[in-house]
């Protein structure tokens, strides 16, 4: 060994040193990472919904929650809205959603084939439509208002034609309404 060998070995020593102390930490960091992804993904259910319930996509229109008939906004007995509607290659159904102001709204809403997005503007309404779960979201309306409904998750060739309205309503008129048919839209017939 030289005199010039000698002298470099400890630098070397050292260098080596710290950069074990950097691999453990990245190390380290990517074991916090996956630690974090599984609890999320395993103990909290986060994917697909935070609540998980499932639907057949193959069968939606044939049989269950979602057939056409029971598409729309229905008063439940407790005075709280429900709404069902579905998405799927290039459409809302129902194309028109009648909603009132002032009441606690509960959206459930199932797709038929691919991802959709369905999205209320100027509200916090926002969802992913996952073939096989049924989406839901709860809101309340303050004030009446027409609102377009874009989906916003690509879905496909027509997918920048997919869209409906929201037209939101004073309760006592939904109400009104509502006597008089079981599943309301806002759909011109
Ligand atoms: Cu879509």
């Amino acid at each position: 060994m030289t005199a010039a060998n000698q002298s470099e070995a400890p630098r070397q020593d050292a260098a080596a040193t710290v950069e074990r102390r950097w691999g453990a930490v990245c190390v380290g960091i990517l074991g916090i990472l996956v630690f974090l992804a599984t609890f999320a993904g395993v103990h909290q259910a986060t994917m697909p919904q935070a609540r998980v319930e499932t639907v057949d996509p193959t069968t939606l229109h044939i049989a269950g929650e979602f057939i056409e008939s029971n598409l729309g906004s229905a008063v439940e007995p407790d005075g709280s809205v429900t709404v069902r509607l579905v998405g799927q290659q290039y459409s809302f159904t129902p194309q028109c959603i009648l909603v009132p102001t002032k009441t606690l709204v509960t959206f459930r809403a199932a797709s038929a084939e691919v991802v959709h997005g369905f999205l209320i503007q100027n509200t916090n309404v926002n969802l992913m439509l996952v073939p096989g779960y049924v989406s839901t979201i709860s809101a309340r309306f303050a004030a009446p208002a027409d609102s377009l409904m874009p989906c916003h998750e690509y879905c496909g060739t027509g997918h920048e034609a997919m869209w409906a309205h929201v037209r939101i309503i004073e309760k006592a008129e939904f109400l009104k309404l509502a006597r008089q048919r079981r599943r309301l839209t806002c759909v011109a017939e």
